[in-house]
């Protein structure tokens, strides 16, 4: 999507610390960090939301899983604890309409949900 500010992440027209890329998926420090750790992992294809997720793509859903339990283990929070957060949508506090999950940690997160 041309105006999404993600996929211009992906296409390297905005520049991003990226932490992992591979053809599908991409994982980079958050810009305006809520933790030591924050990491936004995102797949490369524009889906808008959680929504979005359909059985089609599932799998890949599910590889990228697998890339924040591995970005767990490199930075150091696999044993402390983190959390994987995904907004979707007004109420859920979306703010990029690119489908992407949080990783958060490095230290003790408010247990408090909303
Ligand atoms: P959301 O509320 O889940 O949509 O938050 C989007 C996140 O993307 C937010 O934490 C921003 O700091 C982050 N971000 C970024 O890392 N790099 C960018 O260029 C932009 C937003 I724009």
């Amino acid at each position: 999507m041309s105006d999404c500010i993600f996929c211009k992440i992906v296409q390297k027209e905005i520049p991003s610390e990226i932490v992992y890329e591979d053809q599908e998926l991409m994982a980079f420090k958050d810009i305006q960090p809520l933790a030591p750790v924050h990491i936004v992992i995102i797949p490369k294809v524009h889906l808008r939301s959680v929504n979005d997720i359909t059985p089609e793509n599932e799998p890949l859903v599910g590889r990228l899983f697998g890339v924040v339990r591995r970005l767990a283990e490199e930075f150091e929070v696999n044993e402390s604890g983190y959390r994987v957060v995904s907004n979707m949508g007004t109420d859920g506090g979306q703010i990029v309409g690119h489908l992407h999950f949080h990783l958060l940690g490095g230290q003790a997160l408010n247990a408090r949900i909303g």
